[in-house]
């Protein structure tokens, strides 16, 4: 129902999003979205790129006086460091040109990319392949948060893990074996995360990360790991299973993998899920407070395609960044001999980033969904069918099975 489109090179002039299916009303304002592209920016061991570029968006179409006009919404974000790139990312024809890159960095789009378009210099890949682009993704996520907040709905995040190292008590395990309200939920975890230089819950882990990290960077490695996504309040019903592209973790699955250097993404228990018995799994049913919930929240908020009104909780597995400033083996495309991968600046780990980026992509998933479930042109149309599928739920069943 709602599209968002990118553009914009990580070292040319700009990146643009576009937002495609918002309904009208929607509060959208510059000072809720540029937090959260400083989100984006943060962790220990994010390259020197983070000092140059301060992230901030212009709203430049869709909307006024800080409301969504139901028109496409437009935004840019500048990068700073295109004035150090004006020649060898000129859109304009030059006589000289600068020099090519003909050796592909292993683990990135540069080999793959240079053979799908043809290219003749494997800048053309490096530019649009970059995570630089997801700064467009958190500000389209940042919209689709400031929708989904008219709902009391949130996303939030936290890095479980960087490098293998995972914290002495799991989060994780809280959040999916015991469905308690009471227990502190994602929204208090994402800002106990906000507060830690990698986003993690733990203090511990913490300072064993950023020793880990000065040992990556001393080796000139890099470092992956990975990031815990939940969004809370959301209704039960969104999604269907009645076709395989309609189920909504299939959607959110998707949107994590699309993202820069995710190799694995899960679902509530996911993976672990797979190694018990299903008496060990499933979430038994309960009726309280006249509505239904659960005892456990092992489904990550999902049965059958569908919300189930508990929180929706994702894994995803980052993999180390690509670029490394130790050699590994590749392939000078020029003389098609074996030679050091190149090494450029780079980010030595960005898993805290990609908690931020993720969050967006969820929030994203998680509008789209509501969009196309309780539709509206207008958000009051949209509220006025969400606020009668809420009052009528309990009673419709109770009706039907009386
Ligand atoms: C990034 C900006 C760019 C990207 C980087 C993420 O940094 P730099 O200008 O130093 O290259 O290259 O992306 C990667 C590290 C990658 O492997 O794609 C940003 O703004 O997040």
């Amino acid at each position: 129902m709602i599209r968002f489109l990118t553009a914009g090179e990580s070292h040319g002039k700009e990146l643009t999003v576009i937002i495609e299916g918002f309904p009208s009303n929607v509060p959208l304002v510059k000072s809720e979205i540029d937090p959260e592209l400083e989100r984006r920016q943060s962790g220990y061991g994010r390259g020197l790129r983070m000092k140059i570029e301060k992230d901030n968006v212009e709203l430049t179409a869709g909307v006024r006086y800080g409301k969504t006009l139901g028109s496409p919404v437009a935004m840019r974000i500048i990068n700073k460091d295109f004035e150090n790139w004006t020649e060898v990312m000129s859109a304009a024809p030059l006589k000289s040109k600068s020099q090519k890159v003909t050796i592909p960095r292993p683990g990135h789009a540069d080999l793959t990319g240079t053979q799908k378009y043809n290219y003749d210099d494997i800048r053309n890949s490096i530019e649009r392949s970059s995570a630089r682009e997801t700064a467009a993704r958190v500000a389209a996520g940042a919209a689709a948060k400031s929708l989904l907040r008219q709902f009391g709905i949130s996303v939030g995040s936290f890095v479980e893990s960087i490098g293998g190292i995972y914290p002495g008590e799991s989060a994780l395990k809280n959040l999916l074996n015991l469905y308690d309200p009471e227990i502190m939920g994602i929204d208090q975890l994402s800002r106990i995360a906000d507060n830690s230089e990698v986003r993690v819950l733990d203090e511990k882990q913490e300072q064993k990360i950023i020793r880990k990290i000065k040992a990556a960077k001393k080796n000139g490695d890099t470092l992956g790991g990975t990031v815990i996504i939940a969004a809370n309040g959301v209704p039960p019903g969104l999604g269907s299973f009645a076709q395989y592209d309609r189920r909504i973790d299939a959607a959110l699955s998707a949107a994590m993998m699309s993202v820069h250097a995710i190799k694995g993404v899960e679902i509530g228990a996911g993976f672990d899920a797979a190694d018990k018995f299903g008496s060990e799994v499933h979430d038994e049913i309960i009726f309280e407070k006249n509505n239904f919930s659960r005892k456990t929240n092992r489904a990550g908020g999902i049965e059958g395609g569908i919300t189930n009104g508990l929180p929706v909780i994702i894994r995803a597995a980052m993999k180390p960044i690509a670029t490394l400033m130790q050699p590994i083996e590749s392939v000078d495309l020029k003389t098609m001999s074996t030679v050091d991968a190149r090494r450029e600046r780079s980010d030595f780990t960005a898993v805290p980033a990609c908690a931020v980026i993720c969050e967006a992509m969820t929030a994203w998933v998680m509008a789209d969904f509501m969009i196309q479930k309780f539709g509206g042109d207008s958000l009051e149309e949209m509220k006025d069918n969400y606020d009668t599928y809420l009052k009528k739920l309990v009673p419709r069943v109770k009706k039907n099975f009386r």
